[in-house]
């Protein structure tokens, strides 16, 4: 055994001892320290810098119970700026701590520091936190775990050990230098050159072997996997050969058990997922490879794999190595929109939900990728264009100041409150030929301000100009109810008929199916500024964002909180 395989064990073991102190009500730190820091991390042959949390890759974990609220300090050692955002935490109140460069603060600039004040509420589960400035969450980011309250149980039996599975994307060159050669190039980016399972590419890429994660297990046992997609640019089918994975939540909510053989697992999303180690005592792969529905696009086409190790075993191995579990085809859109269209809330006594009926603010937005004419044809997207992409025709420009302090101390100019309630002009968005001109978007920094406490519905329509493809679209501030998705064009007096409000899944990302669209409902009782934008990442720099800027309420306990002192400036 290799000494960096034997690390991996004792890294699991503690984790397994950590996890059984839970049941005792294990007390978790209420103040971290996040120091972002160049760490040399040396994978597929090559070492290089990346820009790291405490100079770990996966960045550390936070642990809370629901409702706790958590300090941390972010201190940038870094040579550039940063922002952390808490994906998927609610923050009731205090956007300040969200984290969107340019949305809810200025950078924190190297040498600074800011510190952040985490507010859990109704979160269960998992979800995870990541840089949101440029690229930089390609290695800024790790897990947040939220537990039951103390004494609290889980809506399942209780699991044996849980094991996070992070999910990650690997260039060999910086991606500092990806993201700049992309944007400047206004073409596709690089594609990477690994998918990594919990920062490891696994047996099948050069120099990986060794250090290929390994999850040791006892047979009769079951483990809850803490998944979560990290990854910058795709989309991830997952699974193990020979075994099921039972999906017990999403994106830190619980739902009703779905077993499948494989998962769709989109960036941004998470899944609580239960494994039962009930084969014969062996050595199994999991592995996890891209969802690409784009024909035209180019992507990173590996696979990523880790083991799983019945405890004990020491063989014969019915075959050396492992075989692959089977996985659906790069282009099996039926394939991920089964499984994610499957998922439904667990709806139980205790974890009940509060689907919104009466809906009284209908906003229906497109999400496109676009093409601007560049200078003499030079740009590297198609036919010598740049590539833009958008929300309701406005391809998102980041302000010079922050719309969250724009709109507080109310400085002009920053931002404009047109971003429109209905597409701007209605043709088959998803007919095989689509006219060049529509290509072109308008660009802008506009928003919709919403009423407090006003029910939201929220229709996307892909469009199939330059390339149709998934959207995996997330909100801050929110989860939302998925009500309904479907292929083609909305059509607003068929489709909503046939909206589930009993049991619909609730999420903070959604994947709308290329050329599809997909229907959320939330109710405004948040206060603040909160983006709207594709967890795709290079959609999200080419502008595929909106943001929402949800009115105070009447009583001071429905208005934002004020500034933390330490905001940081521009
Ligand atoms: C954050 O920066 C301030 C001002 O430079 C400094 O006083 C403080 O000690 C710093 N805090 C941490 C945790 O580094
Ligand atoms: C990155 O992409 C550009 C443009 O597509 C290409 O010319 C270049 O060779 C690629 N670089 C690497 C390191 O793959
Ligand atoms: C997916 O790709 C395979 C192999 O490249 C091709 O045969 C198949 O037609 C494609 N399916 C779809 C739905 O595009
Ligand atoms: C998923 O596939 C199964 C089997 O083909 C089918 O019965 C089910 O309706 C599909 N579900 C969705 C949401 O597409
Ligand atoms: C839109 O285009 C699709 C694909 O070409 C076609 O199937 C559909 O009938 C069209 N819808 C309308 C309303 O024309
Ligand atoms: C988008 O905006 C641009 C610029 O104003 C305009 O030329 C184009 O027609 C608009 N396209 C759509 C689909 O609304
Ligand atoms: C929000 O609206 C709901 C339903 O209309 C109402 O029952 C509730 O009292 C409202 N809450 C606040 C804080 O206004
Ligand atoms: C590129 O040009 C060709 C020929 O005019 C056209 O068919 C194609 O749709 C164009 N592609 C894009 C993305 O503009
Ligand atoms: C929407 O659905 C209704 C009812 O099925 C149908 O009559 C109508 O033609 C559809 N509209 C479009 C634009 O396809
Ligand atoms: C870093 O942030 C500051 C404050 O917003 C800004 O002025 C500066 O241009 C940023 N630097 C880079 C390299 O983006
Ligand atoms: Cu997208």
């Amino acid at each position: 055994m290799s000494s960096n395989r034997k690390n991996v064990i004792i890294y699991f073991l503690t984790f397994v001892l950590f996890s059984s102190f839970l049941q005792e009500s294990q007390a978790f730190p209420q103040r971290y320290k996040f120091v972002v820091k160049e760490a040399r991390y040396k994978r597929l042959c090559s070492s290089k810098n990346i820009l790291t949390v405490n100079g770990k890759f996966p960045g550390p974990t936070l642990y809370a119970y629901r409702g706790d609220t958590v300090l941390v300090d972010v201190i940038n050692k870094g040579k550039e700026n940063i922002t952390i955002h808490w994906h998927g935490v609610k923050l009731p109140r205090n956007p300040w701590s969200d984290g969107p460069e340019y949305v809810t603060q200025c950078p924190i600039k190297p040498g600074n520091n800011f510190s952040q004040k985490i507010i859990f509420s109704d979160e269960e589960g998992t979800l995870w936190w990541h840089a949101h400035s440029d690229w930089s969450r390609a290695t800024v980011h790790g897990a947040i775990i939220i537990y039951p309250r103390p004494g609290s149980p889980y809506p399942f039996p209780k699991p044996y050990a849980e094991v996070p599975i992070i999910l990650g994307e690997w260039w060999k060159e910086d991606v500092r230098v990806v993201f700049e050669r992309f944007v400047r190039t206004g073409g596709q980016p690089n594609d990477s050159d690994a998918y990594t399972i919990n920062g490891q590419p696994g047996d099948l890429y050069p120099c990986s072997k060794s250090g290929t994660f390994q999850l040791n297990v006892l047979h009769g046992k079951s483990y809850l996997f803490r998944m979560m997609n990290v990854a910058i640019n795709e989309i991830l089918f997952f699974a193990i050969k020979n075994h099921k994975l039972t999906v017990v939540g999403t994106d830190a909510s619980y739902t009703k058990p779905l077993t499948r053989d494989y998962v769709a697992i989109s960036p941004g999303q998470t899944l609580d997922i239960l494994f039962f180690a009930n084969q014969d005592p062996d050595y199994y792969y999991m592995a996890a490879r891209p969802y690409v529905s784009a024909a035209i696009v180019s992507f990173d086409k590996s696979t990523t794999t880790g083991l799983v190790k019945y405890s004990g075993f020491r063989g014969p191995f019915s075959s050396q190595p492992p075989l692959l579990p089977f996985l659906p085809l790069f282009n099996d859109t039926s394939a991920a929109v089964n499984f994610s269209g499957s998922l439904r809330s667990l709806v139980s006594e205790d974890h009940s939900i509060d689907v919104p009926i009466k809906v009284n603010k209908r906003i229906k937005s497109t999400i496109s990728i676009n093409a601007f004419p560049c200078p003499n044809n030079k740009c590297e997207g198609p036919n010598g264009t740049r590539l833009a992409a958008s929300m309701n025709n406005i391809t998102f420009v980041k302000p010079s100041l922050d719309i969250l302090e724009a709109y507080y101390y109310k400085i002009r100019g920053i931002f404009g409150d047109k971003f429109p309630k209905h597409p701007p002009f209605v043709f088959n968005y998803t007919t095989d030929i689509l006219p060049l001109e529509l290509e072109i978007s308008k660009r802008g920094t506009q928003v919709r301000k919403i009423r407090y406490n006003s029910t939201v519905e929220v229709v996307f329509q892909g469009r199939n100009l330059v390339a149709g493809i998934d959207h995996p679209m997330h909100l801050h501030g929110y989860s939302f109810y998925v009500v309904g998705w479907g292929l083609g064009n909305f059509n607003k007096t068929k489709d909503p008929q046939s909206y589930n409000l009993v049991d619909p899944p609730r999420r903070n990302t959604v994947a709308v199916p290329k050329n599809g669209w997909t229907t959320i409902r939330f109710r405004a009782n948040n206060p603040g500024v909160w983006l709207m934008h594709c967890h795709l990442e290079r959609h999200l720099t080419w502008g595929m964002n909106a943001v929402f800027i949800v009115r105070n309420g009447k009583k001071n306990e429905e208005k934002i909180l004020p500034p933390p002192p330490d905001m940081p400036p521009c």
